[in-house]
C-alpha cells in the first residue's frame, strides 16, 4: 500500500496512529524549514535524517531550494545525497556550514547529545561542531532524563590496535557506574564493526548517571587509543521532537 506523505501525516486527525518512521519523518520535514537557498549544510546519518536529505532532494528537484551545498556525515549519507542530486563538498573545502540536521540516540534535558549507534559520530562531530546552527531532530522516545539513561549504549570509537585493553581501562574508568564495554559486532557474522574511518566502535553500557560530562569526555579522550567519544555536549542549538501528540521546537 500507498505510504502517506508528511504533509498527509502532519494534517492527520490526532486518533490517527503514527509509527515512530512517522514521527521521525515529521521531525525531520519541520527542521528542512530551516534550510535557505545559498547554505552550507551539515547531513546527518541515520533513519531520521535520511528523511531531511530526501527532503532536501525533493525540494531542490523542484527548485524551492537552489545553491544547496551538503557535507554528508558519512560515506553512507555521501550515496544517499549522491543519488539525489545533492551537490557535495567537505571540511576541508567548506570549514564553516550555515546548518546541520542530525538524529540522536538520547537527548537530555539540556539538549546533550548520545551519538554513534548508527556508527558515524567522528564524522558528524567534526562537522556539527563547524555549524552556526546545529538542529537535532528526535522523535520522543530518544528523550532521556540523563546521559545513558535509556539503557542502551554510550559509544567510543577507538583504534584496532589492542581494543581489548582500551575496552577494559573504558570499562573500569566508569565502574563505580556499573559499566559494562562491548566491542561493537557486525550482525549476523560476529566480525567487529569498521567505522568509515577504519576504526573500532566500542559500547559502554552505564547502569547510573555518570555526573559530570564534560569530565568523563574529557577523561574518555585523554585515554591513547580513544578517537572519539558519543556525547555531543552543549552542541545543539535546536531541538525538534516529535511525539503522539505533535512537533515542539525548542532552541538553546
Ligand atoms: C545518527 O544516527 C547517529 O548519531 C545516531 O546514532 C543515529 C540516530 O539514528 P536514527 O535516526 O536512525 O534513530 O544521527
Amino acid at each position: 500500500s500507498k505510504k502517506p506523505t508528511a504533509a498527509a501525516i502532519m494534517s492527520s486527525p490526532p486518533q490517527l496512529l503514527l509509527t515512530q518512521d512517522d514521527l521521525k519523518k515529521i521531525a525531520a520535514y519541520k527542521a528542512v524549514e530551516f534550510v535557505e537557498s545559498g547554505m552550507v549544510l551539515g547531513l546527518g546519518t541515520g533513519s531520521t535524517a535520511k528523511h531531511a536529505i530526501d527532503r532536501i532532494g525533493e525540494l531542490l528537484s523542484q527548485k524551492k531550494l537552489t545553491n544547496i551545498i551538503g557535507i554528508p556525515t558519512s560515506t553512507q549519507t555521501h550515496e544517499q545525497a549522491l543519488g539525489l542530486g545533492i551537490p557535495l563538498s567537505d571540511l576541508d573545502t567548506h570549514p564553516v556550514l550555515d546548518l546541520a540536521i542530525d538524529g540522536a540516540d538520547e537527548v537530555d534535558p539540556d539538549m546533550n547529545l548520545v551519538k554513534g549507534r548508527g556508527g558515524s559520530l567522528l564524522r558528524e562531530k567534526m562537522i556539527e561542531g563547524c555549524c552556526k546552527k546545529f538542529v537535532v531532530i528526535v522523535d520522543e522516545s530518544k528523550l532521556v532524563d540523563y546521559i545513558g539513561g535509556s539503557g542502551l549504549a554510550l559509544p567510543v570509537e577507538i583504534v584496532p590496535f589492542c581494543w581489548k585493553f582500551t575496552a577494559m581501562k573504558l570499562e573500569s574508568m566508569f565502574m563505580e557506574a556499573g559499566c559494562v564495554a562491548k566491542l561493537r559486532v557486525e550482525n549476523g557474522n560476529g566480525k567487529a564493526y569498521v567505522t568509515d574511518n577504519g576504526n573500532y566502535i566500542v559500547d559502554l553500557y552505564l547502569k547510573k548517571d555518570i555526573g559530570d560530562l564534560r569530565a568523563a569526555g574529557d577523561a574518555i579522550l585523554r585515554l591513547a587509543g580513544v578517537v572519539e567519544h558519543g556525547m555531543f555536549i552543549d552542541m545543539a542549538t535546536t531541538l525538534i521532537v516529535a511525539g503522539e501528540l505533535g512537533v515542539t521546537v525548542r532552541n538553546k
